[in-house]
């Protein structure tokens, strides 16, 4: 999968029975595989497979339990259309690649030196300390330059280190206060400027939560559509969602309606 001019989707299917809002939906193979397909049906670019919750405060797991439930799942839906591997781990990435994975979507973004060496594109995170710990600590003294720079760094370093495609995500939720994400939201075009291709993840949520005074994250899919919209409006290349449906759907409208649509085929 390469970035093009469009916003593209990816779907987000965790194969966890702690995911702060489909954990334990997809815990068979035959469910989660399911779920991929209808993802890729209803215009996914892409389906991220991810077998570890990085919720605040997370218990992490094993790489042999995170791969215990995720490789059966690469392998059987990577037929069906690109996967990514969320994870942090090399031997977790490294194994779903080798099942059929051909993204490494990397919340620690520790992990492009395997990127450059099993020749796949890679999604850089910005992350601060770990999911465990990472709300103890959210003072910046600039959230926006900082992630950015971080990121940057990392990108450059990347592509020098021979990774074919690199994705930047400022990490929305991750170790960052309700303000510190709408800020990164709007700092988006700076992101995008650099000539990455930008990933933006806040389906459901806490931020949306908050702004929409909604404590359940299932019911967040309205407000996690309007994140989705903004990003694509400022430039991102995919956002990473629960409801592809509905934002497939929203992004095709968006486009229909922009003045440069002149020349769309319905
Ligand atoms: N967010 C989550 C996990 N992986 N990857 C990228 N690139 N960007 C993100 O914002 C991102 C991510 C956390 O959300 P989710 O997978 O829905 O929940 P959980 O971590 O509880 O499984």
């Amino acid at each position: 999968m390469t970035a093009g001019a469009a916003c593209a989707v990816m779907g987000i299917l965790n194969v966890t029975p702690d995911s702060f809002s489909d954990g334990g939906r997809y815990a068979t193979v035959a469910a989660a595989v399911r779920q991929g397909r209808e993802m890729f049906e209803d215009g996914a670019a892409v389906v991220d497979v991810g077998g570890e919750s990085t919720r605040p405060g997370a218990e992490p797991v094993t790489p042999e339990e995170e791969m215990r439930r995720v490789i059966p799942v690469v392998e059987e839906l990577s037929p069906a259309g690109p996967v990514s591997i969320d994870t942090r781990h090399a031997e977790v990435a490294e194994a779903a690649v080798r099942a059929g994975a051909s993204i490494i979507n990397d919340v620690s973004a520790t992990l492009g030196h395997l990127a450059a060496r099993l020749g796949v594109s890679w999604v850089a995170m910005h992350m601060r300390g770990s999911p465990r710990s990472m709300q103890a600590d959210t003072r910046y003294g600039d959230v926006c330059a900082e992630v950015q720079e971080f990121l940057v760094r990392r990108g450059q370093d990347a592509l020098r280190a021979g990774v074919p495609e690199v994705w930047l995500d400022p990490g929305i939720g991750f170790g960052k206060t309700c303000a510190q994400n709408l800020a990164l939201i709007r700092a988006l075009p700076a992101l995008v400027a650099t000539g990455f291709p930008v990933v933006v993840g806040a389906s459901r949520k806490s931020f949306v939560g908050e702004i929409c005074a909604e404590r359940d994250p299932r019911r967040r899919d309205a407000g996690s559509l309007a994140v989705a919209l903004e990003a694509a409006r400022s430039g991102a290349a995919l956002v990473r969602v629960h409801d592809v449906l509905a934002t497939v759907h929203g992004l095709r409208m968006v486009e229909a309606m922009s003045d440069d649509a002149v020349g769309v085929v319905l």
